[in-house]
């Protein structure tokens, strides 16, 4: 994909003519340059943007250029990318478009531009909805320390010494008694977005989600889903279909998530489903250490996920900006790519972060969205209290809210599986018993939680987002030492998830009706509440009360391609949906 824009590209050059112009920023607070990706930004135009009329996309890419180098100079031999490759006609196309997401572009400026008065020109334009840095992203490493085969306190605590310290039995998720329940079905599909998973690890190669529409190694999209050999996930920051792991945080995730349970062989996931890796972070130099990823790729992996059938997506990681330095709404793309995850229903699992936060004041994202598919996961230690320095409670490690934090879960001294290879947090050893590390994090808390929505999504295969969260967040144990910290004032029980009585509604849906002339989709039915939504596919719009059984949304005709059966159906707030209705238009 990556490929054909670059050759998109070169045909372009010429069009990039206008010198660069000075101009002096008004903006209060610059922007520290470590927190983006140099000289890059990311622009959304409006869907009547002129530069958009073209149907043809080399002409689009050639008019966005042209409109972003007026005043400053774009370097010559990726200066605007499509965030996304628009294959308008396809799964993939249609989730990419729903959102928008067709309309963001990546803009590469000479380095040596001043980013703030570029973004204060492309703002400042009639065309642009939004304009900003390409922000970069962080994994939440913490280097692992000794592996230690004797407990993983996480699943199952009574008590064990670790490290220096003596844990508190009981202080653990209950997936032992979860399990005697499910240990969770391998048609649910957990994307790892992420840094890259040792898919041959041999606690993991069983559990690694495999596409069965694609050939390997062929050089063709067999499924035609927009990626070239995507059997085994994808590298949507290189554009290649790689998925080694260049960190090594990827593959701790995957393990706490699905490691194979009975196998001999180290650790026991909390869920037998099936991981999807979609490595966003991108190697930049030979070094191990030369790795990088913006909310461009973060944006890109999400919506991978979502078209490749995930029903929970593990986001083990954050942007770099410090809270301090970000303006209330940023990182706009990711908030799209997280948008169009919450209409297809699927689960978002998100990191409260390391640095003690308290995101009811500090903005982090993805977890400060707030959106009904996302769940915010802070740390917890194995005496269930929050993640905290030795000898002291204070300051926190985790980050917290007690109003956008959800719940915490065990992240510290955790182990999962190690990746093999040269990189960060990679085993060099040959033998087995080294594959295995322990983690500190709410990356490790983020990918329990993404462990048990697979099994809850097991137990009920029905379940979208937001029906998952609930029974998730019914189901902690609440604990006094929390309390204070998080929404729920509780940590992750895998078995009360499991067991939890949540009550939703059944909307019914008894017919659809598409103008489109207006481009406007009438839906008949009972049940149906405010703030309800129409699912066209895999795109959410908003539905409208026009009487008591008619609702009205405005769909776009992209989303009801001509000829093409396309599924809707209603989404009330409280996650309960109507059975779909198939309307060919
Ligand atoms: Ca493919
Ligand atoms: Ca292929
Ligand atoms: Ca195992």
């Amino acid at each position: 994909m990556r490929r054909l824009q670059i050759l998109t590209l070169a045909v372009l050059l010429c069009l990039i003519s206008v010198a660069p112009r000075a101009r002096v920023s008004a903006r209060k607070h610059r922007l520290d340059p470590a927190t983006y990706a140099p000289g890059e930004v990311i622009v959304k135009l409006k869907h009547d943007a002129s530069a958009l009329s073209s149907p043809d996309q080399s002409e689009r890419l050639a008019r966005v250029k042209t409109l972003a180098s007026q005043n400053h100079q774009l370097v010559s031999d990726r200066g605007a990318e499509p965030l996304l490759s628009f294959v308008a006609d396809n799964a993939t196309g249609r989730i990419i478009s729903g959102r928008g997401l067709d309309r963001v572009f990546v803009l590469t400026f000479d380095p040596r531009t001043d980013l703030d008065s570029v973004i204060e020109d492309l703002r400042s334009r009639g065309d642009v909805e939004y304009a900003e840095p390409n922000y970069r992203i962080k994994p939440s490493i913490v280097l692992p320390n000794d592996p230690d085969f004797a407990s993983q306190w996480s699943l199952l605590n009574q008590g064990q010494v670790i490290g220096d310290f003596l844990a508190t039995p009981n202080a653990d998720i209950k997936a032992y008694s979860a399990w005697d329940t499910t240990v969770g079905s391998s048609s649910v599909i957990v994307a790892v977005s992420d840094t890259g998973v040792d898919i041959t690890h041999p606690d993991l190669a069983r559990n690694i989600y495999t596409n069965p529409g694609e050939i390997p190694g062929n050089g063709i999209d067999d499924d035609k889903n927009g990626f070239v050999d995507d059997v085994h996930g994808y590298s949507v920051g290189d554009g290649n279909p790689d998925v080694s792991d260049i960190v090594g945080h990827g593959t701790q995730m995957a393990g706490l998530i699905a490691a194979e349970i009975n196998n001999n062989v180290g650790i026991a996931g909390v869920s037998q489903s099936k991981i999807l890796p979609v490595r966003f972070f991108k190697k930049l130099g030979s070094d191990i250490g030369d790795y990088d990823a913006t909310v461009a790729d973060a944006a890109r992996s999400l919506v991978y996920a979502v078209a490749a059938g995930a029903s929970i997506i593990n986001a083990s990681w954050r942007t770099f900006l410090a809270p301090d330095d970000v303006p209330q709404e940023s990182a706009l793309a990711l908030k799209d790519a997280v948008s169009a995850a919450n209409d297809a229903g699927v689960l978002l699992v998100c990191i409260a972060g390391n640095e003690g936060f308290n995101l009811d004041y500090s903005k982090i994202y993805p977890a400060s969205y707030q959106m009904p598919n996302q769940i915010v996961v802070a740390a917890s230690d194995y005496n269930d209290e929050m993640w905290h320095p030795p000898f002291s409670q204070f300051p926190l490690n985790s980050g917290f809210g007690p109003h956008t934090v959800d719940l915490a879960a065990p992240g510290v001294s955790v182990l999962s599986t190690r990746a093999r290879g040269a990189c960060p947090t990679c085993s060099t050893s040959d033998n087995p018993a080294d594959w295995y590390s322990r983690a500190d994090g709410t990356s490790v808390s983020a990918a329990l939680v993404s462990g048990v929505a697979a099994l809850v999504k097991s137990k009920y295969p029905d379940d979208n987002a937001v029906l998952l969260k609930r029974r998730i967040l019914a189901g902690v144990d609440v604990l006094a030492a929390l309390s204070p910290y998080v929404i729920t004032g509780g940590r992750l029980n895998a078995d009360g998830a499991l067991k939890a009585v949540i009550t939703f509604s059944h909307p019914e849906l008894t017919s659809v009706k598409y103008k489109g002339g207006g481009e406007k989709l009438f839906l008949y039915g009972t049940g149906i509440v405010k703030g309800a939504t129409a699912v066209v596919g895999r795109t959410g719009f908003p539905a409208k009360a026009k009487g008591s059984d008619k609702f009205l949304a405005r769909v776009p005709k992209s989303a009801l391609p001509s000829g093409t059966p396309v599924s809707i159906k209603l989404r009330n707030p409280d996650g309960g949906e109507s059975q779909p209705i198939t309307l060919t238009r």
